[in-house]
């Protein structure tokens, strides 16, 4: 790694499309380093007109598999994409999953392809602040289409949806039983549904399922609803069915950019960002000026901790 970073060279050569340049940039702004504000500020000048897809579901259904296929297919159509994998074990610098490495390795030397994982371990549920950061840096380096896989804990299924603007729901035939039980927010932040592995025994049932759910979560109440998520079968593993759903994530960009909820999701999100941004800051400053003598203070309770704090935010 270079000693210096000059910030407005490196934002120079991001926006080049230099990979080497977008690692260092965002190892910084997730690492919150030296000159991370100056270079996230930069960043998010050119950001917020790139469809970002969040890919969620439980483990093992073939979200790394699927992303993979995607990664080809936007690639057969000369564009660039960009991949977050949002890993909850390994540090940044350290490595991702090794199996989902290895399931999108054959696009790791396609200097079309940037693919960087996130640890999320330690963050405040999981998606924060920095998955912001590392967006940004893959819209000015010039991504296309920006993919983010999730581990598929329950808490990182509903955050997608504050982080992405089109969120794919990823089950397997084999989760029909579990589809009546999947957690409500699920069906909720889904934008697209998918049965992967359509190879294997149930793909109909499945489907059928899947849409019965779907049609029981949306019915009650609502008014003709603008956009229904579609359910569509692939096979990650020999690639079946994967235009059909490239094309259903294209409508539903489609339909984003018409009606206006995309703007909608835009402003959402900027809002969970800011809300990210505060929180790191804030806290971050407060605990920096905690003294030894304050805690004493606490021991003798000559103070409190909600007294301490708020003397603490002023
Ligand atoms: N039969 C079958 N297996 C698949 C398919 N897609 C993925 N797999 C396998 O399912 C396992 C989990 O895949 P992976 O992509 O790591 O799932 P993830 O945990 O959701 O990211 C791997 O062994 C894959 O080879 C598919 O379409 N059909
Ligand atoms: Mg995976």
């Amino acid at each position: 790694m270079p000693a210096k970073t000059n910030p407005s060279d490196l934002v120079r050569r991001v926006r080049k499309g230099e990979h080497a340049a977008a690692s260092r940039a965002l190892s910084i702004v997730v690492d919150d380093g030296k000159d991370s504000e100056a270079l996230a500020k930069e960043f998010f000048k050119a950001s917020g007109s790139v469809q970002k897809i969040g890919v969620s579901g439980p483990p093992g259904v073939g979200k790394s598999t699927l992303t993979g296929r995607l990664v080809g297919h936007f690639r057969s159509k000369k564009l660039k994409v960009g991949v977050l994998m949002v890993d909850p074990s390994s540090s940044i610098s350290g490595g991702a999953f090794l199996g989902d490495r290895l399931r999108i390795m054959e696009h790791a030397t396609d200097p079309g392809v940037f693919i960087r994982s996130l640890a999320s371990r330690g963050m405040i549920g999981g998606l924060t602040y920095a998955i912001f950061g590392a967006i940004h840096v893959l819209e000015s380096l010039g991504c296309d289409k920006i993919l983010i896989e999730t581990v598929g804990t329950g808490q990182d299924e509903v955050e997608i949806a504050s982080v992405a603007d089109t969120v794919l729901y990823v089950t397997t035939p084999s989760m029909g039983d579990e589809i009546q039980a999947m957690k409500a927010g699920a069906m909720e932040i889904g934008d697209l549904f998918v049965v992967n592995k359509a190879d294997l025994a149930g793909k109909d049932k499945a489907i059928a399922d899947l849409k019965a759910a779907l049609g029981l979560g949306h019915s009650a109440g609502q008014a003709v609803k603008a956009w229904e998520p579609p359910v569509l079968a692939t096979s990650a593993k020999d690639g079946d069915g994967v235009p059909e759903l490239a094309a259903g994530l294209e409508g539903h960009w489609d339909h984003l950019k018409k009606s206006g909820e995309g703007r909608a999701r835009l402003k959402r999100q900027h809002a969970t960002e800011l809300q990210f941004w505060i929180q790191r800051r804030v806290i971050k400053s407060a605990l920096e000026r905690v003294t030894d003598k304050n805690l004493e203070e606490l021991v003798a309770r000559k103070t409190d901790p909600a007294s301490l704090g708020r003397r603490l935010l002023k």
